[in-house]
């Protein structure tokens, strides 16, 4: 019987000391062959190869805590909301598996800090790849899946219509299906991460889990079908999944080409010299926006819950683009005006009192740092989003106002005026460096 338990449980030990596979070999006298079909899960590891494992090591292998331990598997696990999932269902006291995809260069900034750590584990895989996922479903065998993956980008959806359907519609199903393959479709819950984007031409405001969904963009309509299968399969085999419908959650970690956090980045850029101008597309969209880190507690209740259930996770709170370009200057002391309207609308700087380390010669006041430019304009967008948390709240005891609107702005233009700044400092030393190693100065 392959273990993967013993695997994970060694592979953690390892990280945690910095011992290699050949190092490993070397400590219990075998070959390198044995280990690595170990870690592929060829054969098993015997009784008297634990006794000689835990000897060399000077650690427990299977610790009786671990039995009790519950299994989460996160798809997604690199992104945003797989980060913050993954450092609060380690908190809880889970063993946590990730599923990352393989590519030429390793973006995994988000989850650095977790790799290494005791009971964090990564495995390949693909939602386009349905073999894949039935691999890693049948080796970690989970109590929930948090399916988090996806081409989460809606503008890119009009660009890559087909990757999106196949990876946040199809991959739903792969990921269903993996389950049943394994055998798990009586003990493993299964959250969906659905999406504010179903309502999409707003047919009410709030919106609601009882509000019609009208999709307005490639990724909204392979979301539906997300959503729908999710339903099927709740009703047809009787599994424990949901869908959590969640309105747009933001952070220090979201992804620097929405819209939130292209504006915190500027921001900094902006007050310290570094851009002149933001380009933004629709001003006037309407958010309901929260904070990622207080989202992702919401996923794990919506499991927790007695019976499967969709829920909506929304603060009940609603701002405009224009609005959070508005708060993010004006924290870091930029107050700006706007004039105009549509494609001709501009963002004037009408006092300047920025922190005198980043204030230049120059004074910004009477400049336009925000413009409007029709790249960032959308086939159809979504313009009027505000949702209602009032069954969240009351079923889960979730509280969707933990951090406020302002409070979010403050984190994420505090967190890039850092990064920035850190930055800015990382290319002086570099330059610097470049300058010492011509002229000799370092060798
Ligand atoms: P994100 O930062 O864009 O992360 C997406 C994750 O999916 C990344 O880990 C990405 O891996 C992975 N992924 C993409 N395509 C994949 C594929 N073909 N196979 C395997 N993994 C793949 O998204 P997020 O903001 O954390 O959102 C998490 C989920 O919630 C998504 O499903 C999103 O659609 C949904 N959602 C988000 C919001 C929001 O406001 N953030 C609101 C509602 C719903 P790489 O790192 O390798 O790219
Ligand atoms: O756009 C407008 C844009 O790209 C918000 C995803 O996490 O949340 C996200 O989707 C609004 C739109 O997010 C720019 O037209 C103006 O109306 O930040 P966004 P999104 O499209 O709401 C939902 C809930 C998800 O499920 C998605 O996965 O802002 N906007 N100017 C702009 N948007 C971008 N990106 N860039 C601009 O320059």
């Amino acid at each position: 019987m392959i273990d993967m338990q013993l695997v994970f449980a060694l592979k953690g030990i390892m990280n945690q000391k910095g011992i290699n596979q050949r190092e490993l070999a070397d400590m219990i006298g075998k070959d390198e062959t044995v280990i690595s079909r170990w870690f592929a899960g060829k054969v098993g590891i015997s009784r008297s190869s634990v006794e000689l494992l835990e000897k060399a090591l000077g650690e427990k292998l299977i610790k009786d805590k671990q039995h009790n331990m519950k299994k989460a598997l996160i798809t997604g696990v690199t992104g945003q909301d797989g980060s913050y999932l993954s450092e609060f269902l380690l908190e809880k006291g889970y063993e946590v598996h990730g599923v990352i995809r393989r590519n030429s260069s390793d973006h995994r900034e988000r989850i650095s800090h977790l790799e290494g750590t005791p009971h964090f584990h990564l495995h390949y895989g693909h939602m386009e790849d349905s073999m894949s996922l039935v691999k890693v479903v049948t080796m970690v065998r989970p109590d929930e899946i948090y399916n988090l993956a996806a081409q989460s980008h809606v503008q890119v959806s009009f660009d890559s219509p087909e990757f999106t359907a196949d990876v946040d519609a199809t991959g739903v199903l792969r990921v269903l299906e993996a389950v049943r393959a394994a055998g798990l479709e009586n003990t493993c819950r299964i959250y969906q991460a659905s999406t504010s984007e179903l309502y999409g031409k707003v047919e009410e405001v709030p919106q609601n889990e009882n509000t019609p969904f009208h999709p307005y963009s490639p990724y909204a309509v392979a979301k539906l079908y997300g959503y729908w299968i999710i339903r099927e399969y709740r009703e047809a085999y009787n599994m424990f999944c949901c869908s959590g419908i969640l309105f747009n959650h933001e952070s220090e970690r979201r992804g620097e080409t929405f819209v939130t956090r292209k504006i915190t980045l500027a921001v900094a850029r902006i007050a310290q010299g570094l851009q002149d101008c933001l380009y933004l597309g629709n001003l006037g969209s309407l958010r309901d926006w929260g904070y990622a880190k207080d989202y992702v507690e919401c996923m794990w209740l919506i499991l927790q819950n007695d019976k499967p259930e969709d829920f909506v996770i929304a603060t009940g709170v609603q701002h405009s683009v224009r609005e959070f370009a508005y708060y993010a200057f004006k924290h870091v002391g930029i107050e700006l005006e706007f004039k105009g309207k549509g494609l001709d609308e501009i963002g004037v700087c009408v006092s300047d009192n920025r922190h005198s380390v980043h204030k230049k010669d120059t004074s910004l006041v009477g400049k336009a740092l925000i413009k409007v430019s029709p790249d960032f304009y959308r086939p159809t967008d979504v313009v009027n989003l505000w949702g209602d948390p009032t069954k969240a709240k009351a079923k889960l005891g979730w509280n969707p106002n933990k951090t406020s609107f302002e409070e979010l702005v403050k984190i994420m233009v505090d967190s890039d005026m850092a990064k920035v700044a850190g930055e800015g400092a990382a290319a002086k030393v570099r330059t610097n460096l470049a300058e010492y190693l011509e002229k000799g100065i370092v060798k």
